[in-house]
């Protein structure tokens, strides 16, 4: 994935320095303001390297030692021209040397509609909630919106804001792709507390939030040392239990490659008969482990309203047969500047044909049979085919009709 970064040098007093600026450095307060300004919710700072790197950094090459970023290489990326230094995202200052401090800023996808785990319509499919992204036109119609793009044109206002009141420095900003392990960081810059499902949960705002990042070469004020949000999991094992492919394999740890958000969007190839019988009926993401997290529950609803990130409603619990009906002039039209379309046409195709199968309608079968006799399959196409034929194996299994819905 290509990094949306910026890189800004520029000086501009003209607004004069905050009176919360007497210890030189960044000041929470101030660049909490100023966050809030450029239209984030909430943000945090932390010094780099803070007092958990070494750990956070040895979480993270156990991670990789595992295998457990799957096709995801750039999570395993090392430094040196022979690429077998350290691993890049280990620690902020592998790839910035001049790091002293990160902001964090945290977006909300929040919003009043069903859950994935809640009632839905016989023969409805799921795309995470993150993904339903939209903002709302002048004449009322709501188009797609991807939040990489929103939050770093926020980040980039964020950035230029802090120029005014802290004069030159370096900076980067990333929105998900930059070499950051962004949940580790928040956690670290107070902004929540790792959840036993690895989200980052705030704890007003729960997990339905974005992260974007702005590293920068100041140092933090002492007076705005991190404040530490424990962990309030508990005894709670709700993610875990309800994780429908095992993926996470312990409290806190992941195992990407049988995450059901890593199969439907990240992976191209085929996917394992037991892992396609876990999927359910997500089609693009997996939002199940948030769904039953109490603390999500908890979550106001509307505080975080955000106007670009709001969401489409025809995407909330998709009919599967609306979704295999869609042509590529379709796809396009639907998802051309949302996230979903990182899957690919073909991608969401293979993931409705799975869908289908866990649900077992006889009347799926003859777009099924039409997807797994297909004589023109292009290269990569294969796990397609691979999909509609263990979906009609499903659906012959379960043997019984469906017409009565
Ligand atoms: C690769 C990736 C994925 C992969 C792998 C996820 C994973 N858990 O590693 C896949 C495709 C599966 C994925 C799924 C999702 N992702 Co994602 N993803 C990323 C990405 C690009 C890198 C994550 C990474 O480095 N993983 C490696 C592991 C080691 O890092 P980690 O999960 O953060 O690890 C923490 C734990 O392992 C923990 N840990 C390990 N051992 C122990 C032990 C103890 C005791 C404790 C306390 C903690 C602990 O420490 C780590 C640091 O916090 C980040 C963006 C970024 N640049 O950081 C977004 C990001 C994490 N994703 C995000 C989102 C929204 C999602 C989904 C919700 C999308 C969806 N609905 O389908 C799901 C959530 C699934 C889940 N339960 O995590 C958000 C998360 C926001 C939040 N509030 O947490 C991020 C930050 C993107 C963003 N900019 O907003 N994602
Ligand atoms: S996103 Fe879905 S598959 Fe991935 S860990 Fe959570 S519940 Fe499991
Ligand atoms: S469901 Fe329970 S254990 Fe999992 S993240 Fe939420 S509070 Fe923690």
């Amino acid at each position: 994935m290509p990094p949306f970064s910026s890189i800004s040098k520029s000086m501009n007093l003209s607004q004069g320095v905050p009176d919360e600026l007497d210890a030189p450095g960044l000041s929470r307060d101030s660049v909490s303001r100023l966050a809030r300004e450029s239209g984030f919710i909430e943000a945090g700072i932390v010094g780099v390297p803070h007092a958990e790197t070494d750990r956070d950094a040895a979480r993270f090459a156990a991670f990789i030692q595992q295998g457990r970023e799957g096709s995801m290489a750039y999570l395993a990326r090392r430094s040196g021209e022979d690429g077998r230094g350290e691993l890049v995202r280990g620690r902020v200052q592998v790839p910035f040397p001049w790091a002293r401090s990160v902001v964090v800023c945290l977006a909300s996808y929040h919003a009043d509609a069903p859950l994935s785990t809640g009632d839905a319509k016989p023969g409805a499919g799921w795309i995470a909630r993150y993904a339903w992204s939209g903002r709302k036109q002048p004449d009322g119609a709501v188009r797609p919106s991807d939040y990489h793009k929103v939050l770093l044109k926020r980040l980039r206002a964020l950035e230029a804001a802090m120029h005014s009141v802290y004069g030159e420095f370096e900076c980067r900003a990333y929105v998900d792709t930059g070499p950051v392990v962004e949940r580790s960081i928040a956690r670290a810059a107070g902004l929540g507390w790792t959840g036993k499902n690895t989200c980052l949960i705030h704890p007003k705002l729960g997990s339905w939030n974005f992260l974007a990042v702005l590293v920068t070469s100041l140092p933090v004020a002492e007076v705005a040392q991190p404040l530490t949000v424990p962990d309030r999991c508990g005894s709670c094992r709700r993610c875990l239990d309800a994780c429908p492919t095992g993926a996470l394999v312990e409290p806190y740890q992941m195992d990407a490659t049988r995450c059901i958000s890593y199969l439907t969007i990240e992976h191209r190839g085929a996917i394992s008969e037991e892992l396609m019988g876990g999927m359910g009926r997500q089609v693009f993401g997996c939002d199940i482990c948030q769904d039953v997290c109490p603390w999500n529950r908890k979550a106001p609803i509307g505080v975080g309203e955000d106007t670009d990130l709001g969401p489409r409603r025809e995407l909330i619990n998709p009919d599967l047969e609306w979704l295999a009906g869609l042509q590529e002039a379709d796809f396009e039209r639907l998802f051309n500047g949302s996230p979903v379309r990182r899957a690919g046409f073909a991608g969401l195709r293979r993931n409705v044909a799975i869908a289908m199968g866990n649900r077992g309608l006889a009347r799926y079968a003859p777009w099924l049979r039409t997807l797994a006799a297909s004589e023109d399959l292009q290269t990569g196409q294969e796990a397609l085919r691979n999909a509609a034929t263990w979906a009609l194996g499903r659906i012959a299994e379960k043997g019984e009709s469906d017409f009565a819905e």
